[in-house]
């Protein structure tokens, strides 16, 4: 048991206690190892809040000590080999299906659409595909507010054009996974309806609610301070029943109630239902959010800054999180083999690891979103991504995750502007950037996942106004900022960080010359890389060696086995580097460069976003 007489290297030790020290000590831009340094490591818990002066609260320190004496298993060590598996080997790629390819001329994406670029698909050398959300939905949150599980949204298409989409896939080679948004669905979902009309009936407890306290016609204040992560109250007042209900995204995404078994017997049902039909997996939408603590008690203010989101302590590693994931597992997932991703926030290393690892039961793979922003960044920050630190973040993860688990790989989704526009500035430098992130993507230890336009360097879109975007959390921020700042000011911090970047209609034939040059260069280069991961599985499941590790702007590693060595180096900048005399000499091994953004090798300097693929034996 940790307490506050117990010192910072015996929390340290903990699974939790560990992401959260790493997590702190990120933000607070500090190296890991001081925790080796025996001043810091010997110090009392109790002693840090003191020299706090009042800025860690004890209410912090028992949220904190709760949360890491919670978790009673430790991972197993990660030092067994790697167990093959086809998602392990597997390319997957993004579609969000309202922008990918419009098929029947409305100006939106549908099924038809994605039908008509399966063939270019598999050119690229796409192995699985991932649909973000095609359901029956109001569309509040492009989808992710589900209103029938088991229906197609009509604007896609049909559940007959589903299911010859699918066996179009499989004839293809390919496998396709849905999106499951299970911690929520759509208020307009007919166990909503039915808990609002009939709060006796079974489906009242099927989401979260709790009465209102106030008097009259006041409802009073909302049962506690949860903000919801697309700004303001994570509750909702429904005056035809006198109660809150809890919804930790939009209004219209309401969190549905996982302590209740019937709720998780009926996801359950629909799962499987997905699964009888041929899927072969599911990305599960914030599945770690799903177990929210016993009495839903306040959030910490601290937690909350630190956090982006008030509240968040209490449900994004709830206390029965491990037994809802194994139910599904077990009464779903393994019956059908299916495979499964789950988008995380707020999950570090040690707990993903007993979320993920081969012997938990639990789920194959998780989205882990440290390293989309530097440190001390958000989203909406208005700033240029230093590609040094996704490299320390990728020797971090590819080192200390063990073999037990696996990494999934990704460097943009529907949820994030286009990294090429986070990392350069310059759109000169876009072509040869692309290339090297999907290089860095597909040879290290893990899956790939693409997102679509990624294959074709895509950058931000320049938006002019706020009328010209769509996201629901970017117009829910844009008005809570208006209120402390001038609508240009907004705009901008809005801008930055709107996830509409990535939900433009994906442009298939640009006029423009130079768009064109590049989605044809960048692509083939994607076709060449698959095929070398696809033809070496060295590539995939070969050990790790990274060298030149504190080197700035020089990303070099090896990935080998008993049969094949090979040697990748990566420019992280956008001007000329040289070669360190470490380093292997292009001259020498020039002949057994595979792959390469720039037409040749050159001696001693790599140029800008520069990245070469050799296989040496
Ligand atoms: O909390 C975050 C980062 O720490 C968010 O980026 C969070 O991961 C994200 O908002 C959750 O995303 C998913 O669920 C949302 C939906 O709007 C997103 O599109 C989806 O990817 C609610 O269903």
């Amino acid at each position: 048991m940790i307490s506050f007489q117990s010192k910072i290297k015996e929390v340290y030790a903990t699974p939790i206690g560990k992401d959260i020290l790493d997590k702190l000590f990120l933000q607070m831009k500090l190296p890991e190892k001081l925790i080796d340094n025996p001043m810091i490591g010997n110090m009392k818990l109790s002693t840090v809040v003191k020299l706090s002066r009042g800025k860690l609260s004890e209410g912090f320190l028992r949220t904190f000590l709760n949360l890491v004496n919670a978790e009673k298993d430790v991972p197993a060590p990660g030092t067994c080999e790697v167990k093959p598996a086809w998602w392990k080997e597997a390319v997957f790629y993004q579609i969000y299906p309202r922008s990918f390819c419009d098929g029947n001329g409305d100006g939106m994406g549908d099924l038809e659409g994605v039908l008509s670029k399966l063939d270019y698909l598999k050119s690229i050398g796409v192995d699985a595909i991932w649909f973000s959300p095609i359901y029956d939905s109001p569309q509040d949150d492009n989808g992710y507010d589900i209103r029938d599980y088991r229906t197609i949204w009509e604007r896609f298409g049909t559940m007959e054009k589903f299911d010859e989409l699918l066996d179009a896939v499989h004839a293809r080679g390919m496998r396709l996974i849905m999106d499951l948004v299970i911690n929520h669905s759509s208020d307009e979902h007919e166990w909503f309806q039915k808990a609002l009309t009939d709060p006796k009936s079974k489906y009242h407890d099927y989401y979260i609610f709790r009465p209102a306290t106030g008097k009259g016609s006041d409802p009073g204040d909302p049962p506690n301070n949860w903000k919801s992560f697309f700004s303001g109250s994570a509750w909702n007042y429904y005056p035809e029943i006198n109660e809150w209900g809890l919804h930790l995204f939009s209004s219209k995404q309401m969190d549905l109630n996982w302590e209740n078994p019937e709720l998780r017997a009926d996801v359950i049902d629909m799962i499987r239902w997905w699964l009888e039909k041929g899927v072969d997996g599911f990305r599960m939408d914030v599945i770690n959010l799903i177990s929210k603590t016993d009495g839903l008690p306040d959030g910490d203010e601290m937690i909350g800054k630190m956090m982006g989101v008030r509240g968040i302590e209490h449900y994004f590693y709830g206390p029965r999180l491990h037994e809802y994931l194994r139910q599904i597992r077990s009464e779903a997932f393994d019956p059908y083999n299916a495979f499964s991703v789950g988008e995380m926030p707020g999950i570090g290393m040690e707990s993903g690891k007993l979320l993920t690892g081969d012997d938990r039961h639990e789920l194959d793979l998780f989205f882990n979103f440290d390293h989309l922003e530097t440190p001390g960044h958000t989203r909406f920050d208005d700033y240029v991504y230093d590609l040094n630190y996704l490299k320390q973040y990728y020797i971090r993860w590819q080192e200390g995750f063990g073999n037990h688990c696996w990494q999934a790989l990704f460097l943009e989704n529907h949820d994030n502007p286009r990294v090429v526009s986070k990392i350069e500035p310059n759109p000169a430098f876009h072509e040869k950037l692309a290339m090297t992130l999907l290089t860095i993507q597909l040879t290290l230890k893990g899956t790939p996942f693409i997102y679509q336009g990624q294959e074709m360097g895509t950058a931000n879109y320049p938006f002019r106004s706020i009328e010209e975007m769509d996201d629901v959390e970017s117009i829910n921020l844009y008005n809570e900022l208006i209120e402390k700042h001038t609508p240009a000011e907004a705009f901008r911090i809005v801008l930055s960080g709107t996830r509409d970047h990535a939900r433009r209609m994906i442009d298939w034939d640009p006029s423009d010359p130079g768009d064109s040059a590049r989605y044809d260069h960048v692509r083939n280069y994607l076709q060449k890389l698959t095929t070398a991961r696809k033809d070496h599985k060295t590539l995939v499941y070969g050990d790790i060696l990274f060298t030149n590790r504190t080197r700035k702007d020089l990303f070099t590693y090896f990935r080998s086995d008993a049969n094949e060595n090979w040697y990748i180096e990566c420019n992280l900048s956008n001007h000329d580097i040289r070669r360190s005399g470490t380093d292997l000499n292009p001259e020498s091994i020039a002949n057994c460069r595979v792959l390469g953004n720039y037409g040749n090798v050159r001696n001693g300097v790599l140029r800008a976003y520069e990245c070469n693929v050799y296989w040496l034996t």
